[in-house]
């Protein structure tokens, strides 16, 4: 671990520190910006008083290009900052593209970004799934605009992992919240590229914290029923939506009865014309249902609602719901107490991402696991030891 990152973990001050190992405070600034390689005797007493934390190797890698970003490269990031603070749609975007990126240079960028945030307590993470046409877009749409009207700002977000919509899902999402997508006070964001979901939700999360800090205080991240997805998203909002058409159970209609069970909100979209009275068997079987939804809240109860975002109808009742749901959860404390929660989950996801990945980097360029690979390919060698032998090599190392 890097010195400057222990004294911060551990509260230490440069000064006491200084004192501890023998050294003047200019001496232990000059080898925390990587000005000196610490001698011998000063990388020992270090090491022994961080309990081995700190290292001689973490001091080889200061201030080399490619590894840290320099002054100017700070400044601009500073700059960006305080744009995305006044709202600039321009830096929003470009600090998305930061976030989204995979380059090594934009990912020290988006750290160093992320780093500057503050984490924003006065913002609703609203997440909404249903299967394919049943009106997710149609339906933030419409309950955006309502929101906008009373004064939010919208931003909207989607996880699509799979990629099973067609090609077109940035032109589709656009002309499905026409009204929010040329309207100030919101922001439109396509799903990033499809990839790992883990990897995908990382880089959500982190364009959540951005727009949050652009001053957008109501977030949708609309997603689609498949594989881990609605968990996924269930894990980074305050309030779930689960969107129905009106029509027989939850199973025919290719939900899964989990994502049941997690719903805030129950909700059958598309009340309108001759689906009319459908929606209506559809919202009193849920409703009768309802002592089957385990209660995934303690403080507050899920609900059933029907509406039509073609028509706007139903849409005040579900508004109302949303807001009792806020206000309860935050006088209690569970709303912050929850979002405590995803952090720490974000947090292992994030060091399981980070690990695989590095593992399999470091595997896969080493000459014995590329002849353990031929091997297991021929079947030469059975699975079970293969990963037995490289699993040996790492815990070694
Ligand atoms: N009659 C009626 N049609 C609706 C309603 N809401 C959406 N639709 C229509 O349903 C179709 C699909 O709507 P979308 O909003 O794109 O659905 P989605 O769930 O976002 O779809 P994907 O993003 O592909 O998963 C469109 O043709 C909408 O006009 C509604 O309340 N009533
Ligand atoms: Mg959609």
């Amino acid at each position: 671990m890097k010195l400057k990152h222990y004294l911060k973990l551990f509260n230490i001050s440069k000064i006491d520190f200084s004192k501890k190992i023998g050294v003047s405070n200019v001496s232990l600034s000059r080898y925390i910006s990587g000005e000196r390689f610490p001698e011998r005797k000063v990388l020992s007493k270090i090491y022994q008083s961080t309990n081995g934390l700190v290292d001689a190797n973490d001091f080889y890698l200061e201030g080399i290009p490619n590894y840290e970003l320099n002054d100017q490269q700070k400044a601009e990031l500073n700059n960006m900052i305080n744009s995305l603070r006044k709202g600039k749609l321009k830096f929003i975007a470009k600090a998305i593209t930061l976030i989204e990126s995979s380059l090594k240079l934009h990912k020290l960028q988006a750290s160093f970004l992320l780093s500057k945030l503050k984490d924003k307590n006065d913002s609703l993470r609203i997440g909404i799934t249903g299967v394919p046409g049943v009106g997710k877009s149609t339906f933030i749409e419409t309950f955006g605009m309502t929101l906008i009207d009373l004064g939010y700002k919208v931003a909207v977000l989607a996880i699509d992992p799979s990629s099973k919509r067609s090609g077109g899902s940035i032109l589709g999402d656009k002309t499905r919240m026409m009204r929010l997508s040329v309207n100030k006070n919101a922001y439109i964001r396509p799903s990033p590229s499809q990839g790992h979901l883990g990897g995908v939700a990382k880089k959500t999360r982190d364009s959540i914290r951005c727009l949050e800090e652009a001053g957008y205080n109501i977030i949708f991240i609309e997603t689609m029923g498949v594989g881990q997805a609605e968990t996924t998203v269930y894990d980074m909002v305050d309030i779930f939506l689960v969107l129905l058409l009106p029509s027989g159970g939850d199973e025919l209609q290719g939900i899964k009865k989990g994502i049941i069970e997690i719903a805030d909100l129950i909700i059958i979209n598309k009340a309108d014309g001759s689906l009319k009275s459908t929606a209506e068997i559809t919202m009193s079987e849920y409703k009768n249902a309802q002592t089957m939804i385990s209660k995934s809240r303690k403080d507050i109860l899920p609900q059933v609602f029907q509406c039509s975002s073609t028509e706007n109808t139903g849409i005040n009742k579900i508004l109302s719901f949303v807001k009792k749901f806020e206000e309860t959860r935050k006088k209690s404390g569970s709303f912050y107490q929850t979002r405590s929660e995803q952090q720490i989950k974000a947090l292992w996801s994030d060091i399981t991402l980070e690990t695989q990945e590095f593992i399999e980097n470091d595997l896969r360029s080493k000459e014995f696991v590329k002849k353990i690979i031929k091997d297991v390919e021929k079947n030469k060698f059975d699975v079970n030891n293969a990963s037995k032998i490289i699993l040996d090599y790492i815990v070694k190392k």
